[in-house]
């Protein structure tokens, strides 16, 4: 029987975003941006909606990002020590205001580019690949005070002001970009995901699907841009992805499933199509909203269309028509996506069901819907782990989660035939969680001694899930 491997040059690696791992927040330069006023604590998912607004660091509260594991002084060692584990490409993200403090400023942040330069020479002394989100849930403060984020068409100039600059400082060092992080969480989460907070009595879903659109616009762009400023590069788009599985058989269950993963396949039906699928615009009709089409919008989504689709999957999720049996058996604690819990799958420490085969579901589906190579930027367990007395963090339990989730994605390479570029397992080094802003939510396959009050040495330690992903890239995932 034929070796089950993956592709020669596969990308394996590990995953960030800045402003969950940089810290340095207002050093050499930086501006505020969204993520530094997002707090710690019960008000956080109140923040990250939009329903309650905080554009300034309020006293009494504490804020992760402004510190979290300060890669901006660790990056070297960091990127050692991922350069040990084997990785061939680190995906991150680059802090819009580090670069353009205010947003749009006309003369750029010379130490942010510094920093970033720095970091990508450093990727490339190792032969590591970088691959990099333009807007990893990053939206100037200063941008938000004059537009109130992405619900301003004038956002989308000053994006394209950022992208021109780090095309041109980094077309060089970087081949691969990622437009926006989770581009659907908007419609979750809409201050983390465009800089938006609702007014009372205002329409919600008016704002978020003109935001939506502005960034749909601004993406296909950066796209064009991309092309014409670094020939051969590729640019792709985000998805948090994982399908909506019926509770039952029932017709009306199959239908409510396939309604909700419209909700999400809806924009990257624009980013990898070039249009707005036939029922979208009936949707909005029926809810209401007016998309705001300006002249030549329709060409600019058409020639923008991304070469790859990237996206997170960390489960499945799981819905009913049934209001009763949806709200009995409503998922538990604070999920982002509403659904109801899958009786045959088991949770995490925070309630995300744990679906293997659902990655391979995933991976099938969005190829059947796009045909364009897929990139996993983002999969992993957050779980407590415990630093033992010599240093050691025996985290078995995300070697198994990793390990399941490997193989169904080796099955949907091999089996399946499905073009997969690369997988980068979210949070290779433990980072701020953007749900909850604890850091006892780890990730990592290095461990960072940094707790959820803000203490700790900051000192970084190999757990057991290193050595292990070690040998599965010395392999090729043939050993998982
Ligand atoms: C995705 C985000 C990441 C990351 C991850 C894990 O939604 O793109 O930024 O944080 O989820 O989520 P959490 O940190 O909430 O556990």
């Amino acid at each position: 029987m034929a070796k089950k491997v993956f592709p020669n040059g596969f990308l394996w690696g590990g995953a960030t975003a800045a402003n969950q791992c940089e810290g340095a927040y207002n050093e050499d330069g930086r501006g505020l941006s969204s993520v530094d006023v997002v707090p710690y604590g019960e008000e956080r998912m109140r923040v990250n909606r939009g329903e309650r607004k905080m554009l300034s660091c309020e006293p009494g509260f504490q804020y992760p990002a402004h510190e979290a594991i300060d890669f901006y002084h660790h990056y070297a060692e960091d990127i050692r020590l991922f350069a040990e584990m084997g990785f061939k490409c680190y995906r991150m993200s680059i802090a819009w205001t580090r670069i353009l403090p205010n947003g749009d400023d006309d003369v750029p942040n010379e130490k942010g580019i510094q920093f970033y330069r720095s970091v990508f020479d450093e990727c490339r002394k190792y032969g590591i690949e970088p691959l990099v989100t333009i807007d990893h849930f990053d939206t100037p403060i200063a941008l938000i005070e004059r537009y109130g984020g992405w619900r301003d068409r004038r956002m989308i100039d000053a994006y394209i002001k950022y992208c021109r600059v780090i095309f041109k400082e980094f077309g060089g060092l970087v081949k691969y970009w990622i437009t926006f992080n989770e581009i659907n969480m908007l419609l979750h989460m809409s201050f983390m995901g465009a800089g938006i907070y609702f007014e009372p009595g205002e329409d919600k879903d008016e704002i978020k699907y003109t935001a939506a659109h502005h960034e749909l616009v601004a993406s296909a762009r950066a796209v064009k841009l991309a092309h014409e400023m670094m020939p051969g590069s590729k640019i792709g788009c985000m998805l948090a992805a994982g399908q909506f599985y019926p509770y039952s058989c029932d017709p009306a269950d199959i239908w409510d499933g396939l309604e909700k993963d419209r909700d999400n396949y809806f924009f990257i039906d624009v980013q990898a199509r070039g249009a707005y699928p036939v029922w979208a615009k009936k949707r909005m009709e029926r809810a209401g909203v007016t998309l705001p089409l300006a002249e030549g919008d329709a060409e600019t989504l058409r020639e923008g269309t991304v070469d790859f689709v990237a996206f997170s999957y960390y489960c499945s999720r799981c819905t009913t028509a049934d209001p009763v049996l949806f709200e009995k058996n409503a998922r538990p604690g604070n999920a982002v996506f509403k659904a109801v819990v899958n009786p045959h799958l088991k949770s995490t420490e925070w309630g995300w069901q744990i679906d293997p085969l659902g990655l391979r579901v995933t991976v099938n589906t969005l190829y059947d819907r796009y045909q364009k190579p897929l990139f996993v930027v983002e999969n992993g367990l957050g779980a407590v782990d415990k630093l033992e007395a010599d240093g050691t963090v025996h985290d078995q339990y995300r070697i198994e989660y990793m390990r399941a989730h490997l193989e169904a994605l080796r099955d949907a390479v091999c089996e399946d035939g499905i073009p997969v570029i690369g997988f980068t397992s979210w949070g290779c080094i433990d980072l701020v969680s953007a749900s909850s802003g604890e850091m006892k939510k780890r990730y990592g396959m290095i461990y960072v001694d940094k707790d959820d009050k803000g203490g700790g040495t900051l000192a970084r330690y190999r757990k057991d899930s290193f050595y292990w992903y070690q040998n599965v890239i010395r392999t090729n995932g043939e050993e998982l």
